[in-house]
């Protein structure tokens, strides 16, 4: 570059600047100013070069001193299930916001592959990484690559978002592990990946972890406590025996599919309140749960009738106003995830209201106003929702706790 600015002066700038200072210009004794007019020109020109090979050389590595790595000051998150619905749409929302490195922790790369690409995820702040919770051995492989991925950066948010719904099963289907595949999917597999992932978060200052609860796991509301099956995990005698083929249910009754899924969800938020009580003043992560509202056109509900497709989002649009579209639901989970108001922990988040616009229907909630109200940033509607009986049995917490220890071989 140095090499070229100099036969580029000789050759062409120096009979112009002949040209532009006029007949009366002579060279001869006004060699001094021509030469110190080069060497200026030329100096701009050099360290000009030379500052820009300083700033590809040298910059990035003294960012990534002072950054920590190669996500820069992001904070690491990671979400289970971001192919499709809630967690899709969290991870826009976490992505746009700029200041988030998210693995999507997906059972199918190829899919979430084409997800991101029709979503425009921007790929840099993004990393699929698979996983199948329905097999204990992904989910300990998953975490190896996570731990080898992430190098000394702690993890900074873990999001247990992924979950089947088989309401209409007669007969309960089994994963490799020999337990029913909503249990295993929705719960054990959260709860093996959060104690194997809780180690990797100690360091952050302001870590959260963040489970997907439900108004359905939660019986003291009309959605949760008037729609049968209600959730109900009795004695958890079912838990205690190994919940193992031909054992489906956490309680040891019969197989009934919708009902499985509630108690998940039941699950989840009991195991919530356990890491909270265990583990928040000795790690200080913030454990919460959360009922997102009513995304009724998720694939969720794949395996309803069409009717029930079609019909389910206008009944809960205009008669229960729990209705929330998947965007909407997205910034709800980003909030948590976000803002500073969202560090407690033992919290059960909800939002009152329905769809921004009309909002007024405080029906979604699935309870009453009870919370500390506002979390700030123009994310007034958010409160602490109260927990159900069964949510807060300190008893049944206990041998929750120690049965899926047993079976997740977690601790
Ligand atoms: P979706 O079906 O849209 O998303 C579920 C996600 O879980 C998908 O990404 C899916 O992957 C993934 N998943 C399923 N099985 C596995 C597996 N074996 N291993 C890894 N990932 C898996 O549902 P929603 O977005 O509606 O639900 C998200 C969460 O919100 C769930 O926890 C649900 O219980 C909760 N929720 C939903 C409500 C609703 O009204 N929809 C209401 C209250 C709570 P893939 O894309 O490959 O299918
Ligand atoms: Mg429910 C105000 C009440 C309310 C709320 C907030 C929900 C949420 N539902 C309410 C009421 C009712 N639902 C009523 C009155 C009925 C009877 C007509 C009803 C029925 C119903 C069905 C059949 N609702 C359902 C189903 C499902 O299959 C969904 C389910 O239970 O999935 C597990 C469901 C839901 N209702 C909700 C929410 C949030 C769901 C999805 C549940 C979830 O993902 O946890």
């Amino acid at each position: 570059m140095f090499v070229h600015a100099q036969v580029a002066w000789s050759h062409f700038y120096w009979p112009k600047v002949r040209l532009s200072l006029g007949p009366s210009f002579r060279p001869s004794s006004n060699l001094a100013f021509v030469s110190m007019l080069r060497f200026l020109v030329l100096l701009v020109l050099e360290s000009t070069a030379a500052w820009k090979w300083m700033e590809n050389i040298k910059m990035p590595s003294l960012q990534n001193l002072q950054r920590g790595g190669r996500f820069g000051e992001k904070k690491l998150v990671v979400i289970t299930g971001t192919s499709s619905g809630l967690g899709k749409a969290t991870a826009k929302a976490l992505l746009r916001a700029n200041d988030y490195h998210v693995v999507g922790a997906v059972r199918d790369l190829e899919k979430m592959q084409v997800v991101a690409e029709l979503e425009g995820f921007d790929m840099d702040s993004f990393t699929p990484m698979q996983v199948d919770l329905a097999s204990f051995e992904s989910v300990k492989a998953f975490t190896e690559e996570l731990d080898k991925f992430r190098g000394d950066r702690p993890i900074d948010r873990l999001v247990c978002n992924a979950a089947v719904y088989q309401p209409t099963l007669a007969y309960p289907k089994w994963t490799e592990d020999g337990h029913e595949q909503q249990l295993q999917i929705n719960y054990l597999s959260h709860f093996l990946l959060t104690s194997r992932v809780m180690p990797m978060m100690t360091d952050s200052e302001d870590a959260r972890v963040v489970m997907i609860g439900s108004v359905t796991g939660n019986d003291n509301t009309v959605g949760g406590g008037g729609v049968y099956p209600i959730a109900d995990l009795k004695e958890l005698d079912g838990l205690e025996l190994g919940c193992k083929k031909p054992i489906a249910m956490m309680d040891g009754y019969n197989f009934n599919g919708a009902k499985m899924y509630k108690d998940t969800k039941l699950a989840l938020m009991m195991t919530t309140n356990m890491l909270h009580e265990r583990f928040h003043r000795s790690t200080g992560i913030a454990f919460s749960s959360i009922y997102p509202g009513c995304i009724a056109e998720t694939p969720l509900f794949r395996e309803k009738r069409p009717w029930f497709r079609k019909y389910f989002p206008i009944f809960m649009k205009y008669i229960t106003g729990g209705y929330v579209g998947e965007e909407e639901a997205g910034s709800r989970l980003f909030q948590v995830l976000h803002d500073p108001a969202c560090t407690k922990s033992g919290v059960y988040w909800s939002w009152n209201g329905g769809p921004r616009e009309g909002r007024g229907a405080a029906l979604d909630t699935g309870g009453q106003i009870t919370g500390a109200g506002g979390a700030g940033g123009g994310w007034e509607s958010i409160f602490e929702n109260d927990q159900s009986d069964k949510v807060l049995n300190k008893d049944l917490m206990q041998k929750l706790w120690e049965s899926t220890n047993e079976i997740t071989k977690a601790e």
